[in-house]
C-alpha cells in the first residue's frame, strides 16, 4: 500500500480539520444509523488528535467503546476516470469506515494505515459523507494488550504498559486519485561496494491493463515498468526497466547517519509505446546494514546509537501528529547530540521517518507489542498475577495479531533508509518455554518479509542475563534496565556493581547490545547538593554511573535514555501527572539531565 503523493498521474487531498465527533460509550451507533448521514449532537473535534484531552470531561478522557467521526468531502471533478482511494494513516485501535453508508473499511490496529477503493462509491464534482466509528478497547488479542472491566461505575480499561491510552483519529486522513492502472508497491533494496552504489527494486502493478500484475504480470501484458534515479540535484544516475532488477550508482553518496543524503527513485508504468499510466517517486537513500560480531555496522562502519526512547505525546493533542513538534523534537535531538531513536512503544507517523531520513536520523522501529507480560503488571503496575501466555490471556489469536502488526510495519516502512532494525515488542515475559514458542515463528516471520534487516526484541529486567529464553533469537540484545531506579533506588555504588556485573553476562553472549531505557523519573526543579532521586542532580549521576558502565563493555553498541520527554501515563500512585523520566519536559523545556547528555554526545560524536 504505497501513501498518496502529488504527481504527474496522482494527486491527493488532505481530509485533516475539524470533524463532527460523539461518544458511544452504549455502542448505539450503528443501530441507529450513526454510520451514515450528519452525527446526531456531534461536538467539534480536530484531526489528527487524540480527542481525550481536547474537552475538559473524564467522561471524554476515560471513555471505553466507540467514538464516531464524521465529515464530508467534494471529490475534485478532474478524478474522473480515476481510482479514487480513501487512506487513514492511523485509527486507535480499530475503525469501520463508511462512505455515503456503504461500508468500506475495517482495520485492526492503531497505528499502521489502511485504505478503501472507493471509486465506485464517489461522483467527481459531488460531495461524500465519510463516517468513521473508533474503538479503543485493549484487549488479550489486541495489540498492545488490556483488559476492559464492568464496575459498578462504569467500564474500565486496565492495560499493562505505561503510556495513556490515548485514541482517535491521530494521523491524516485522505482522499487520493491515482489512475486505474497503476504502481502498486515497490521494494527496494540497497547495496555498497566501495565507491559504487546499487540499488535492487521490485515493483508491483495493479490494475485493469497491469492484468492484476504483480512483478510477473508486467510485460507480459503490454505494461512495462522504467525506474530513473536522480541525485539530489536532479541529475539522473542511473535507469533500468522492467519489474525487477539492479540500478548500479557510480561514486555513490551514501546515506549516513549525521548526512540524509537521498537520491529519488521514479517508478514509470508504461504502455507499449511508452506512454505514461503512472508514476510513483520515492527518496532513497543508500546504505547498508549489517551486525558482525558484536559490531553494529551501517555502511561497514561501526555504529554506536545516541539518543531516546520516544513517545508520540504533548498536551492537549495526546499522540496526534503533530509537524511543530515533529520539527521542533528533531533540533531538540541534534542539539543534545542524538543520532537515533527508538519509536517506543509503537509505529510512528509516516512523516517521522521521511524528516528521520531527511535528517540522517537513525530509527529502531518497534510494533506496538508492549505489555505481553503480566509479571510487570503484578510486580510495578499492582495488577492481578495471571499468565502471560494462556488460552484465557495471550493466545495464539494474540500472536496472529502480532503477525499482522509485523507484516503492516514492514511493509509501511521497508524502503526507510532510517530504520535500520526492527523491534518486534518489548519487555513481553521472556524467560519461559511459553515466551519461547510464541516469538519464535514471529522472529522468522519478521526476517521472511526483511532479510536485509538485522531483528531483535526488548528485553525486561525481569528476565536478566542467564534466563531469558528469546534473546537468543535476535540478532543484537535490546535491553531495558533500571539500576539505581526501580532497584538499588539511590544507592548508585550498588547499582554499578550489580548493572555491570549483569552486563558482562550479556557481553559473552557475542552479541552487539544496545540499552535500549535507562532513566530515573525526575521532577523538573527539585534540587539538592546530595544526589537523591526525583532531583535533576540525581537524573545526572545515574546518567553518568551508567555511562561509566557501558564505557566499559565494548559490546555496547547504544545507549537510549528513557525517555526524550516526559510524558503522560494512566493515573497511578508513582506517576506524577505522568512519566517523569524526561531528559526534557512535556513541553520540551531541557532539565540538567539534557545538559549533562548533550556534553557527552558531542563529545563522542
Ligand atoms: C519500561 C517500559 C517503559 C516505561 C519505563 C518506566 O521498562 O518499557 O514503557 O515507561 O519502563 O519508566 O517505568
Amino acid at each position: 500500500m504505497l501513501r498518496p503523493q502529488d504527481g504527474p498521474t496522482r494527486e491527493r487531498r488532505r481530509l485533516d480539520g475539524i470533524w463532527d465527533f460523539r461518544l458511544d460509550p452504549d455502542g448505539v451507533g450503528r443501530r441507529d444509523g450513526w454510520s451514515s448521514g450528519r452525527l446526531p449532537d456531534a461536538h467539534a473535534m480536530p484531526v489528527p488528535a487524540s480527542y481525550n484531552d481536547v474537552v475538559p470531561d473524564l467522561a471524554v478522557r476515560d471513555h471505553v467503546g466507540d467514538a464516531w467521526y464524521s465529515t464530508t468531502v467534494r471529490v475534485p471533478r478532474g478524478w474522473d476516470g480515476q481510482r479514487i482511494v480513501l487512506r487513514f494513516d492511523a485509527a486507535t485501535h480499530r475503525a469501520t469506515v463508511w462512505v455515503d453508508g456503504t461500508e468500506v473499511a475495517r482495520h485492526e490496529g492503531g497505528y499502521t494505515p489502511f485504505e478503501a477503493d472507493v471509486t465506485a462509491l464517489v461522483t467527481p464534482g459531488e460531495e461524500a459523507r465519510i463516517s468513521v466509528v473508533v474503538n479503543n478497547e485493549l484487549t488479550w488479542q489486541s495489540i498492545p494488550v488490556g483488559v476492559v472491566e464492568d464496575t459498578p461505575h462504569g467500564r474500565r480499561q486496565r492495560y499493562f504498559h505505561d503510556f495513556f491510552n490515548y485514541a482517535g483519529l491521530h494521523r491524516s486522513v485522505w482522499l487520493h486519485a491515482t489512475p486505474r492502472t497503476h504502481v502498486d508497491d515497490v521494494t527496494l533494496v540497497p547495496g555498497l561496494d566501495g565507491t559504487t552504489g546499487s540499488l535492487a527494486w521490485d515493483v508491483s502493478v495493479a490494475g485493469p491493463d497491469g492484468a492484476g500484475a504483480g512483478g510477473s504480470g508486467v510485460g507480459g501484458s503490454g505494461v512495462d515498468v522504467r525506474v530513473r534515479l536522480t541525485d539530489a540535484d536532479g541529475t539522473e544516475v542511473a535507469a533500468g526497466t522492467g519489474a525487477s532488477g539492479t540500478l548500479t550508482v557510480p561514486d555513490v553518496h551514501p546515506w549516513a547517519p549525521g548526512d540524509g543524503y537521498l537520491y529519488e527513485l521514479a517508478v514509470d508504468v508504461v504502455d507499449g509505446d511508452g506512454d505514461l499510466f503512472d508514476r510513483y517517486s520515492l527518496p532513497v537513500g543508500i546504505r547498508t546494514v549489517r551486525v558482525d560480531g558484536t559490531r553494529f555496522l551501517i555502511n561497514d562502519e561501526p555504529f554506536y546509537f545516541t539518543g531516546f526512547g520516544k513517545h508520540e505525546d504533548a498536551p492537549v493533542r495526546g499522540k496526534g501528529h503533530d509537524d511543530v513538534m515533529l520539527v521542533h523534537d528533531f533540533e531538540l535531538l541534534d542539539w543534545v547530540g542524538a543520532n537515533s531513536f527508538r519509536t517506543s512503544h509503537y509505529p510512528y507517523a509516516d512523516e517521522v521517518y521521511d524528516y528521520a531520513d531527511r535528517r540522517g536520523i537513525v530509527v529502531i522501529d518497534e510494533t506496538a507489542a508492549v505489555g505481553l507480560n503480566t509479571g510487570i503488571a503484578s510486580g510495578i503496575f499492582g495488577g492481578e498475577a495471571v499468565p502471560t501466555f494462556s488460552p484465557d490471556t495471550v493466545d495464539e489469536r494474540t500472536q496472529a495479531v502480532h503477525a499482522q502488526a509485523i507484516r503492516e510495519l514492514v511493509a509501511r516502512d521497508k524502503n526507510h533508509p532510517s530504520v535500520v532494525l526492527w523491534s518486534i515488542a518489548n519487555e513481553p515475559e521472556s524467560d519461559t518455554d511459553a515466551a519461547r514458542e510464541y516469538f519464535e515463528p514471529l522472529f522468522a516471520l519478521t526476517r521472511e518479509l526483511d532479510p536485509t534487516r538485522p531483528v531483535g526484541f526488548v528485553n525486561v529486567m525481569l528476565a536478566p542475563h542467564g534466563t531469558c529464553r528469546v534473546s537468543e533469537l535476535g540478532d543484537v540484545v535490546m535491553l531495558n534496565r533500571y539500576y539505581g531506579w526501580y532497584v538499588q533506588t539511590g544507592d548508585l555504588a550498588a547499582a554499578e556493581e550489580a548493572w555491570r556485573a549483569e552486563l558482562q553476562g550479556w557481553a559473552g553472549e557475542g552479541k552487539p547490545i544496545i540499552i535500549t531505557e535507562y532513566g530515573a523519573d525526575t521532577m523538573p526543579g527539585v534540587h539538592s547538593t546530595t544526589p537523591v532521586p526525583w532531583t535533576e542532580e540525581y537524573q545526572v549521576d545515574y546518567l553518568d554511573m551508567n555511562h561509566r558502565v557501558f564505557d566499559s563493555v565494548e559490546a555496547v553498541v547504544g545507549e537510549h535514555v528513557w525517555n526524550f520527554a516526559d510524558f503522560q501515563t494512566a493515573p497511578g500512585i508513582f506517576r506524577v501527572d505522568g512519566n517523569k523520566k524526561g531528559a526534557f519536559t512535556r513541553d520540551r523545556k531541557p532539565k540538567a539531565a539534557a545538559h549533562a547528555l548533550r556534553r557527552r554526545w558531542h563529545r563522542t560524536r
